[in-house]
């Protein structure tokens, strides 16, 4: 006798998801407002990066920032201290952010105010990766803190990323950890994704890394309007 009924709900889900990440891009389109996704562990440099790029542009361009977070509201204090609209989701118990609440936060706005968009998921490196937020590209932060294996154990995290950022070689030494080692391996894995060697601390590599999301270009597209 058979009478089980299988519902593939994580399929459903994901379906429902998508449609509202769709209807996301196509609304920051009539806006030209471009947007990330950056995903990564909880301490590999996420929030640090948006408080750099915040502080930096902060005269030349307006950035949005949806920050996802179990239960705090600390990472978009700490970015909105430069001048960004930061707005906080809660998830709870849940690992990574779903569209339908960045549609939630972005009905919350007027995106006419807005140059560019940051998501921070919530500190993770599995979950947020295959779930579309209805961002340009997803961009996974990793540091030499978290060891020289993140890239070999994630494989779909990495493989559905446009961007991978390798944070934190100020510390590559005290971490005896051989950057170029790391990275070669990762591209045996992946040669398509480009990785960006990053450090908060000292500023090396973030021009690159702004560069390549399009922020430099923003601003002189903006320069260029006034
Ligand atoms: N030495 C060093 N520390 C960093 C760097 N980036 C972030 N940190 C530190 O790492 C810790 C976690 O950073 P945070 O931005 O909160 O990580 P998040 O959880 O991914 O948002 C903080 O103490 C930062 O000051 C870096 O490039 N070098
Ligand atoms: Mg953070």
């Amino acid at each position: 006798m058979s009478n089980i009924l299988r519902i593939n709900i994580d399929q459903k889900i994901q379906e429902a998801n998508n449609i509202i990440a769709q209807r996301i891009r196509e609304k920051r389109q009539q806006y030209n407002l471009p947007m990330v996704d950056i995903q990564g562990s909880v301490g590999s440099g996420k929030t640090s990066i948006l408080e750099y790029f915040a502080e930096k542009y902060v005269s030349t361009l307006k950035f949005l920032v949806i920050n996802g977070d179990l239960a705090t509201d600390i990472d978009a204090q700490r970015i909105g201290r430069f001048g960004s609209t930061c707005l906080q989701i809660n998830t709870g118990r849940g690992c990574h952010l779903m569209a339908f609440q960045i549609e939630k936060a972005l009905s919350e706005v007027d995106l006419n105010t807005f140059d560019f968009i940051f998501v921070e998921n919530v500190g993770n490196l599995i979950c947020p990766s295959t779930t579309d937020v209805g961002a340009d590209s997803k961009i996974t932060v990793t540091s030499v803190t978290e060891g020289p294996y993140v890239f070999r154990k994630h494989p779909i995290t990495f493989k559905m990323s446009q961007l991978a950022i390798l944070n934190k070689i100020d510390l590559a030494p005290a971490m005896e950890i051989d950057v170029d080692e790391v990275i070669e391996g990762a591209h045996d894995l992946y040669p398509q994704l480009e990785i960006i060697q990053t450090s908060v601390k000292t500023g090396v590599g973030m021009d690159l890394f702004a560069k390549k999301i399009g922020l430099e270009t923003k601003k002189k597209k903006e320069k260029g309007r006034n």
